[in-house]
């Protein structure tokens, strides 16, 4: 029988559906393994998709033949610009063009035949779901975590709308491309800020690639330094910098402020006022990738002086936009000898520069750039000789006894912006009254629902569509009963996939959020799968909801995915698999022509799943002979009684300890390559030793069913068994019968290679010796023997003259 893949395929598709394979027991434990839930776009899935749900669902099938019952749902992220895009562009409402996207994306993902529990689907967009999207901001909101404010934010031109500081990469909108500028709005912000210590520290004990976790860790950015106040000449105010370089402060030869700082209008003397001004005016012109990408730096001179609070000197205020306004005070002491781009700036605008670390036992000659490292103090004062780690202390507590500064920390994260002005979004559960402020809506009113628009059209002004609904608008004070107005601000489509885990495991629970049992029995998160894209997005608000949520006592736990694993991309023609990169491949023709499991292999055999790896269709060719090579192995050798060998034994430890070795570490493309090996080697044995036992075959067959499900299943049942293949245990190997009886050594004269003997592995030193002499009597040339080196099992080396 030859084999048919279409055929197998559907068949065991339809079984599983009656018969699923996880199921609950007696004396299982949970194992919960997620994928990062897809946004069900238009265009629906390609090759790319595939291999991180093809991961996880190896995975899954892994723990089931462990003996666990998992959870390995599937739902949906689907709020969010495309489908409203999408409507303005086509007039279509888009939760009909969702509804349609779920649909389509459902039937592309069956062909995976993972083991997803469809029962528990979860769709952000749904008003159960999104009821508790809205609950969980009415909590911040009373815990004081969310709250409004007027500041000038990240703003895309064309996608009209706010941003979060996560979603700017290189100062361009991380959807779009547009270079982002800044625009004052009223925004609802998320006190992520309060959480920032955890956020880092918690770190610490995840099973997460260390990539990851230091994306995060340098996202929060946490500093350690000091703030110096600087008086200003003619001033009542002080200046505040924000230093992490305290030792430095006796070579600080000018000061710089940020064009947006508070102070700058008063620092600006009646003769700088107009450049003043014209600077600040061009710098808030500019966009953000402008202002991080102008290599010449570019500055103003304010006319006032501030001074040095320990040496008493004189230094100019200058203003520039190498300073950032939302960071530390905005303010800095600029040290050209020891910082990068304050030396640039010096040298461009002619300012002293004053050495003050030096590198131990050189002599001092005009620096030709910054010296960044650490040194001995000189030309500080009292602090001269010191060692600049220890001046770094001394000089910040000498600081704070005199109350001219303190020492303080300072972080990079920022709060969260989290309006949106658009229309599909959850709106933001609060009314604004007159009387009594921003009023959140009582959580048994919950959900807010979405109200229908005439146009989805972004209005540009800063407001969402759905402030032109006047009927929605308008409603009554939930506290005075008086008239208020609805917020019309949407959330970003993060806030429904912060929390999405917790409600997997319980998706139909009216009441709570999650009921305490139940999460108790599935959560944390096992096994994490997704794309390292979401590294500090998703991953970091994740985390911060889980925090929250753990904070008012709804889940036990504060780190929500114990391990994480990060899938590389496919790509194609040398570039990622996208569609507007017009380099899709389609799984559909594949799965037609090769069958899902010969997919499934290929995705994981296409190289290391860790990295991004170049698709290659010719490649599947390979894998569906490996296949073939199996089913024929296996049909030839049912109903034959063939006694268990030591060579087929071998063989067989060898393959479990092999494959399993490799999947623990996730080394799938090798796990895929031992397969072929163990195979090859299979089939070598059948034919010199007329057929394998059927332990061993079984064995195969076990080992195959993550990866290969359909095919195994089939083999299974011819091999005569009822139950499904995944009622077994993963095997178990034997490291004495993994043994080689014998090895093969190679013996060099003078390091060349000249015999191979073949010698019992446990042989002893004396023995291999002795055989190696023989094989190469006859070709020492009458030369005599000065000296034999053995490297246990593996070579001879024998020198002669
Ligand atoms: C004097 C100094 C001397 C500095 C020196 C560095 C080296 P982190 O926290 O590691 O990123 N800084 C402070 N606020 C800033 C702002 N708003 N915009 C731009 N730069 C700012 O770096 C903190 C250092 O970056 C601070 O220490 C300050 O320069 C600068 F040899 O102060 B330093
Ligand atoms: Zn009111």
């Amino acid at each position: 029988m030859n084999y048919d893949h279409k055929q197998i395929e559907g068949k065991w598709r339809g079984y599983w559906e009656e018969n699923p394979i996880n199921q609950p027991g007696e004396g299982k434990e949970n194992y919960y393994c997620l994928d990062m839930f897809p946004y069900p776009s238009g265009s629906g899935l390609h090759v790319g998709h595939w291999r991180g749900y093809v991961l996880s669902d190896v995975w899954s099938r892994y723990k089931v033949l462990q003996g666990y019952h998992v959870l390995h749902p599937m739902g949906w992220d689907a709020f969010g610009l495309p489908a409203e895009n999408y409507a303005i562009k086509m007039g279509v409402h888009p939760s009909k063009a969702t509804a349609e996207n779920v649909a389509n994306f459902k039937r592309q993902l069956k062909e995976i035949s993972a083991i997803y529990d469809w029962d528990k689907e979860v769709n952000t967009t749904d008003p159960d779901y999104y009821k508790w999207t809205q609950w969980i901001f009415v909590k911040m909101f009373k815990e004081g975590l969310a709250y409004e404010k007027e500041m000038p934010i990240n703003w895309c031109p064309s996608c009209k709308t706010g941003l979060a500081n996560e979603e700017v990469v290189n100062g361009e909108c991380d959807r779009c491309g547009s270079s982002v500028t800044k625009k004052n709005l009223r925004q609802w912000m998320l006190k992520i800020t309060a959480y920032a210590e955890r956020l880092l520290n918690d770190l610490e004990g995840l099973e997460w690639p260390e990539k990851v976790k230091k994306m995060q860790s340098d996202w929060i950015g946490k500093s350690y330094g000091a703030e110096i106040d600087f008086e200003v000449e003619g001033l009542e105010n002080k200046i505040k910098v924000f230093t992490t370089r305290p030792d430095t402060l006796y070579g600080s030869t000018f000061m710089v402020l940020a064009p947006e700082q508070a102070m700058v209008k008063e620092l600006a003397t009646e003769e700088q006022k107009e450049a003043v001004e014209k600077y600040v005016f061009n710098a808030s012109m500019k966009s953000s990738v402008d202002r991080l990408q102008d290599k010449e730096k570019t500055g103003v001179f304010t006319g006032s002086y501030a001074i040095n609070p320990l040496n008493g000197a004189k230094i100019p205020i200058w203003i520039s936009d190498y300073v950032l306004a939302d960071y530390g005070t905005g303010a800095i002491m600029c040290v050209p000898a020891h910082d990068e781009r304050d030396f640039a700036f010096a040298k461009r605008f002619d300012l002293p520069i004053i050495q003050v670390i030096a590198k131990e036992g050189e002599e001092l000659v005009p620096l030709e750039e910054a010296y960044t490292e650490e040194g001995v103090m000189v030309n500080s004062q009292v602090f001269d000789g010191m060692k600049s780690l220890e001046a770094k202390e001394a000089i910040a507590n000498y600081l704070a006894e005199h109350d001219i500064g303190k020492k303080t920390t300072n972080y990079k994260l920022r709060d969260w912006v989290f309006s949106r002005q658009r229309y599909w979004g959850e709106p933001i559960p609060i009314v604004h009254c007159e009387k009594c402020g921003a009023v959140p809506v009582p959580e048994e009113n919950l959900p807010v629902t979405l109200p229908d628009v005439e146009s989805y059209e972004p209005t540009g002004t800063g407001e969402s569509p759905l402030a032109d609904i006047d009927e929605w608008v308008n409603t009554t004070c939930p506290e005075c009963g008086g008239h208020a107005k609805r917020e019309t601000n949407t959330m970003p489509q993060w806030a429904g996939s912060s929390w999405y885990f917790l409600r997997y495991v319980d998706p139909r629970n009216k009441e709570q959020l999650v009921s305490p049992e139940i999460a108790k029995e599935w959560l944390p998160v096992d096994m994490y799968v997704g794309g390292i894209e979401h590294a500090v997005l998703h991953l970091l608000y994740a985390r911060f909801y889980t925090k929250f949520l753990h904070d008012i006592g709804v889940v036990e736990f504060g780190e929500p995915f114990k391990r994480l694993f990060n899938q590389g991309m496919i790509c194609k023609n040398g570039a990622k698999m996208s569609k507007s990169k017009g380099n899709v491949v389609s799984p559909d023709d594949l799965v037609e022509k090769y069958g899902c499991d010969s997919l499934r292999i290929y995705e994981l055999f296409v190289g290391p799943p860790e990295l991004d790896s170049e698709w290659d269709d010719r490649g599947i060719d390979g894998v569906y002979r490996f296949i073939n090579k199996v089913w024929n192995l296996v049909t030839n050798n049912i109903g034959k009684e063939v006694a268990v060998t030591k060579e087929m034994e071998k063989v067989r430890h060898q393959m479990i300890y092999e494959i399993t070795t490799r999947l623990n570490n996730f080394s799938l493309n090798t796990v895929v390559s031992g397969f072929m090996e163990y195979t090859n080697k299979l089939i070598d044995i059948n034919k010199s030793q007329g057929g394998i036992d059927s332990e061993t075959i079984e064995i195969l067959i076990v080992l195959l069913a993550p990866f290969a499900p359909h095919i195994a299943e089939e083999l299974w049942g011819q091999m005569g068994h009822e139950q499904t293949v995944f009622a077994n245990p993963w095997p178990t190997f034997d490291k004495e019968k993994m043994k080689e009886d014998t090895i093969k050594l190679p013996v060099q004269i003078n390091g060349k290679v000249r015999a191979t003997i073949e010698m019992d592995a446990e042989a002893d030193k004396e023995s291999v010796l002795s055989a190696a002499r023989e094989a190469i009597e006859s070709k020492l040339d009458g030369k005599s023997i000065v000296k034999e080196i053995y490297v246990p099992k593996k070579i001879i080396n024998i020198v002669v003259k």
